[in-house]
Order: structure tokens, then sequence, then C-alpha cells
């Protein structure tokens, strides 16, 4: 059978829409909280393959979601570059802050990021084949954020200074990320993930020459080096919160879909991508986390407002607070016209 979200992708629209949220595998579910409770820590979680793909098709179980997304990080990848990173309960991801110095020390251990290979096989075959299994890594930018100040960045300053201050040093960052970044989604395409996103979870706030240096370069980069090696399988760009840099995103690099952050007014995104490229998104995930007649109109106004080749999705990702009913009334609003909203 054909995945409807490739269908999409190919740049064929699909009524009703294919749908998946980011971060469908996680603290809202119970069955996903039992699990992780049996992993030594977040890391040892993602590179359990029996765990990490257990979690991922946990989502397509409950909800029968037209995707899943591998059970992974974005941070996973400084891991290969030799970087140490640790997930704090209650304060997210700890790597130790990089200096200018670091950057020319900086490794090359990609057969750390095995296990994620070996999860991405054991989902793809337990998934229907009508399913598609999304791959992913993080965009060169936001990976460096993480990496520059040693935890999520607040305001992104640390990490923009670093970038007017050493400019052949982030240069050399962005572009060993990128290689990383692309190795191990090559990997991942060859393991059987269907399709691949780029999460550039944080693209808002550059100026357009920065944003063209930091963002679109290094992931052309990707792009390019993912090709080379003979993956053709369709690419998702999501750079979240980007504005107007976002058109250069999507209109100058080689991908079949650009997501949209909660703030993007749909209507004039289809007008301004060009002609067939898919869209994702864009629920907001405080309507998610609401329900009720908020969460119903958000829903309607989605579908009223996306036009074309369109994969149904947040503008961010499910938070542990979101009621599973919910998510159960927006699949069936999509899928039926209503839902039982709570
Ligand atoms: O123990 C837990 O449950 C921790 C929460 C969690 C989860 C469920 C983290 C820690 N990562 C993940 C999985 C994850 N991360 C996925 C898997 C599949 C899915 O979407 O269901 C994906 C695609 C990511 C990607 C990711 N990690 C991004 C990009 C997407 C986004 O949300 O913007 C980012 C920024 C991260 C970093 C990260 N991982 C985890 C935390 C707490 C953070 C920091 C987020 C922040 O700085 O706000």
């Amino acid at each position: 059978m054909t995945q409807s979200l490739l269908k999409v992708l190919s740049g064929e629209p699909v009524n009703p829409p294919p749908v998946w949220f980011m971060r469908q595998a996680g603290r809202h579910l119970p069955e996903y909280m039992k699990i992780r409770a049996t992993a030594r820590d977040f890391i040892d979680f993602c590179f359990s393959p029996n765990k990490a793909a257990e979690v991922t098709l946990q989502p397509i179980r409950r909800y029968d979601m037209d995707a899943a997304i591998l059970f992974a990080d974005i941070l996973l990848v400084p891991i290969a570059l030799g970087r140490d990173v640790r997930f704090v309960k209650g304060t997210g991801p700890v790597l130790d802050p990089l200096k200018v110095e670091d950057i020319a020390k900086l490794g090359n251990d990609m057969d750390v990021l095995k296990p994620v290979y070996e999860t991405v096989s054991r989902v793809r075959a337990e998934l229907d084949d009508h399913k598609t299994l999304i791959g992913f890594c993080g965009g060169p930018w936001t990976v460096a954020t993480y990496m520059i100040e040693g935890r999520g960045s607040p305001t992104k300053e640390i990490p923009k200074r670093f970038a007017y201050d050493h400019i052949q040093e982030m240069d050399e960052l962005l572009s060993r990320l990128a290689d990383a970044s692309a190795d191990y989604l090559i990997e991942q395409a060859k393991a059987g993930a269907d399709a691949l996103k780029i999460f550039e979870s944080w693209a808002e706030g550059l100026p357009p020459q920065q944003f063209d240096r930091l963002v679109i370069a290094p992931t052309r980069q990707i792009i390019d080096r993912v090709r080379a090696a003979g993956i053709t399988k369709p690419i998702i760009g999501f750079p979240r919160g980007a504005g107007l840099n976002a058109l250069r995103y999507a209109r100058e690099l080689d991908i079949q879909c650009c997501a949209a952050g909660t703030d993007v007014p749909l209507k004039a995104f289809r007008q301004s991508v060009p002609d067939g490229m898919a869209i994702q998104g864009n629920l907001d995930p405080l309507a998610l986390r609401m329900g009720g007649d908020v969460l119903r109109h958000a829903v309607q106004n989605v579908l009223d407002t996306a036009s074309g080749p369109h994969i149904f999705n947040l503008g961010h990702g499910v938070t542990p607070d979101v009621k599973i009913e919910n998510v159960h009334a927006v699949i069936s609003h999509i899928r039926t016209g209503s839902g039982n909203y709570v």
C-alpha cells in the first residue's frame, strides 16, 4: 500500500491530510513512562534499540498516526563528535560548554550512533507498510547552540556572539556538524527510514546574513552530502520561528517539505513556498494542552488555511500535560470532521 505521507511529500495533496505529532512519543503516554522507568538515563534509553523501537511504535498503536518518528535525540550527534552530553532530570540537556580551542579537537566516532540505526530497522520491520518512518537530525545551528552554551540557551546570545567573534571556528564547527549529521541521516535512510527531517528548532531571531551563513549553508551541506550518497528519500526542513528567512530556506534548499512553527500563517506560507512543495504544521501546542472549543477551533483553522500537499502536525512538540482524549479528538476531527474534545 502507498504511504499517504510519502504521497504528500511527492507533491500530491491528500484529503484528509496525513497526521503525526512532534514528540508524539513522550511523557503524556503512560506506556512511555513505564518503559522510560526501566532505562538508566535518557541517553541509555536512546541507545537501547528494544526500548527505543517500542516507544517509537507506541503512538502508532494508540493513535493510528500516519507516521512514526524515530525515538532518539538531536543531541546524540555531539556525542559522536566526542562531547559529553547528559540529560539532567528537571533541567534538560547539559553539555560541557564548547570553547574555541575545542573545535579543532572534535572527534568523529560515528560508531557510537549504531544502536540508533538498529532502532530504525526494528521499527521499519514492525511498522505497517502504509505508515511512514521518519528519521531525523538537528540543524547544525540548533545543535551548536546547545554545544556552545552547554544547555538549552534562553536567548541564544552566547552562541550568537560566538558566531560573530570566531567566524572561522564557528564555520568549522557547523561544517563538522553538517558532515556528521549527514552521515547520521544516510545511515538512518539505509536502515529503513522513509523520510528525513532536519529540526532547526532555534532558527528565530537571526539577521538574514547570519541566517544564510549559520542555517542555510550548513543545511545545504547536509543535503548535498545525503544526495551525493545516493539517498533520494524526501527531506522535511523545520526552520522554526525563522519568519521571512524561512522563505529562502524553502526556496534555496533541496527539501520536499517545509514545516511551519505555530506563528506561520499557512495561507501566505503556501503562496510563498515553491509550487508543489509540501507544508507541515502548525497546530498551536497550547491549544492541544487546553482542549475543548479552543482546540476544536484551532484544528479547524489549520484545516481551513492549509491547501495543497499538507501534513497535519503541531507547530512544536506535545507536552507532558496533554490529555490523550484530546489527541484522539484531533485525529478524529481531521479524519471524520468531528472529535470529542475534553
Ligand atoms: O525523558 C524524557 O522523556 C525527556 C524528554 C525528551 C524526549 C521525549 C527529550 C529530551 N528528547 C525526547 C525525544 C526526541 N527529541 C524526539 C523523538 C521523537 C518524537 O518527537 O516523538 C525528537 C524528534 C527530539 C528532537 C529534539 N531534541 C529537538 C528538536 C525538536 C524540538 O522539540 O524542538 C530538541 C530541541 C531536542 C533537545 C532536547 N531533548 C530533550 C530535551 C528536554 C531537550 C531540550 C529542549 C529545550 O531546550 O527546550
